[in-house]
């Protein structure tokens, strides 16, 4: 009796906590108003487009780009495009540097022909940021680059110059404005919600006006909406949104827009991601073994060459800087997850490209050229990750890429194949004709018989498979 009173309070004890463990998933989701318009990916081919693109240009480039780090000869070490608050300088003074702005240099066809041959598909510009200064002559301002001694439409040329190679233009929009006078952090009285919905109107009608005059663009990246202001404004995320998305069909946001009515970023109060893909990777990259869950979504990164310099700084001695094989290694970690990787270059005051950054985008020209065809369209294989590098799926052909950053001192590379695949050729994407020697070990596993010469960057392997290459899709690292 003893012994079946334990068994049955043991039953019941598990019992409770497999019902409490229900309840938990069945826990009721939250009625939002503002939250997560759909789930899943979206399946339309502007959505497509974007995913296949999987290499972009950002571009910081503002009034900040005048004084470069630098404030009356004292240099701030902080992102440049910060200067502005670093330095405690008043509105008065820097909006000032509207009168300074005249960017000789400025040749939008220059700079697409730079991005075209780094082998980007897309830009995203940033036509305002925190400083208010807009790169088009907006209808809502006179802080614009139509008042400067330029006047030129910065973004007019851009978009033209761009797109005439075939590269889509993606505009990033600051929602925070140290310029505007309306603009609030927080809404803490009748009168801050009045004075906030000014801004929220006139930037509402910003953005419009974006979208009116350049109907060619693809995405907005939103950023500066952190705010409690916005938080509590979540509506407004949605609005515009929903706007955007009348103005131009197929266009595509950001979740950094979004918050919903609890004022929860990102990923609603039901854990849904709002906007079309998670913009959150900021100068970081999730981990090739343990983050796996990002390839359930779109996702892009956003990277910087320095450490923490968006804004053209004039002195980049003052922090790492990143080498072309690193950021190659970057973009190849990103696309074998499934995301796209933004590279932000930050053009000089006067309007020519840092040496130092043409350098580095002609080495990853050089690199695109020769191995290009692994990342466009790229995607996760779900193969398990190895130490020589980065496998790579190509969505929709039997293809799986290798790239190969750390070629082992052996020269034999290991892989494990998931069930139900066979590999039937494996050649270097240079040297197609040539077969390389690939041995079974043990069921699933092999070792590939890298070329005897070691190879002076990262290398490109090409397997081609039976099963199209995606029955790994399964495969999960152990989770610790
Ligand atoms: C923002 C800007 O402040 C910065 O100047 C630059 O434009 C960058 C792309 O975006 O900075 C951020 C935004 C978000 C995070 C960190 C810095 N974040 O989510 O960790």
């Amino acid at each position: 009796m003893k012994q079946f009173k334990r068994y049955l309070t043991i039953v019941v004890a598990c019992t409770s906590m497999m019902q409490a463990g229900w309840a938990q998933q069945q826990a009721p989701r939250k009625a939002l108003s503002y939250g997560a318009q759909y789930t899943g990916k979206r399946k339309d081919s502007a959505m497509a487009k974007f995913r296949t693109n999987r290499f972009g240009q950002f571009i910081h480039w503002g009034l900040y780009s005048i004084p470069g780090g630098i404030w009356e000869g004292k240099t701030y070490s902080y992102a440049a495009e910060f200067l502005k608050s670093s330095a405690h300088l008043s509105s008065a003074t820097w909006d000032s540097l509207m009168y300074r702005f005249n960017p000789t240099k400025f040749d939008a066809h220059a700079w697409a022909k730079m991005a075209k041959q780094m082998g980007v598909k897309y830009m995203t510009i940033t036509t305002k940021h925190h400083e208010g200064f807009c790169m088009w002559p907006s209808q809502y301002t006179d802080f614009h680059v139509g008042n400067s001694p330029f006047k030129r439409d910065i973004l007019k040329e851009l978009v033209e110059a761009y797109n005439a190679e075939g590269i889509d233009v993606n505009f990033y929009y600051s929602v925070l404005d140290w310029h505007h006078p309306d603009w609030k952090y927080d809404i803490k009285t009748a009168e801050d919600q009045t004075q906030f919905l000014r801004y929220l109107d006139f930037a509402y009608n910003q953005l419009k006006e974006l979208a009116t005059r350049y109907p060619t663009v693809k995405c907005f990246w939103f950023d500066g909406t952190w705010d409690n202001s916005i938080k509590k404004n979540g509506w407004w995320t949605l609005e515009v949104e929903k706007m955007l998305k009348k103005a131009i069909p197929g266009v595509i946001v950001n979740s950094r827009l979004r918050a919903d009515d609890y004022g929860a970023r990102h990923r609603d109060s039901n854990g849904e991601l709002m906007g079309d893909y998670e913009s959150g990777y900021e100068r970081r990259l999730p981990d090739p073994v343990k983050d796996l869950s990002v390839t359930q979504i779109d996702w892009e990164a956003c990277m910087t060459i320095p450490e923490n310099q968006w804004g053209f700084h004039k002195d980049w001695s003052l922090s790492y800087v990143k080498t072309p094989q690193e950021l190659v290694e970057m973009l190849t970690l990103t696309t074998s997850l499934g995301g796209n990787f933004l590279l932000n270059f930050g053009p000089q005051g006067d309007g020519a490209i840092r040496t130092e950054e043409k350098q580095i985008a002609a080495t990853i020209a050089d690199w695109m050229k020769v191995n290009g065809e692994a990342i466009y369209g790229g995607d996760y294989a779900g193969w398990k990750k190895q130490d020589w590098g980065y496998f790579i799926q190509k969505a929709g052909t039997n293809k799986v890429y290798m790239v190969v950053f750390n070629q082992p001192f052996s020269n034999i590379a290991r892989l494990q194949v998931p069930d139900k695949v066979k590999i039937t050729k494996s050649y270097l994407l240079e040297a197609p004709a040539q077969s390389l020697l690939l041995k079974e070990t043990q069921k699933n596993q092999f070792n590939l018989y890298l070329p005897a010469v070691k190879k002076a960057g990262a290398f490109v392997i090409v397997l081609e498979t039976e099963q199209g290459g995606g029955a790994g899709k399964q495969y999960q690292d152990a989770k610790t």
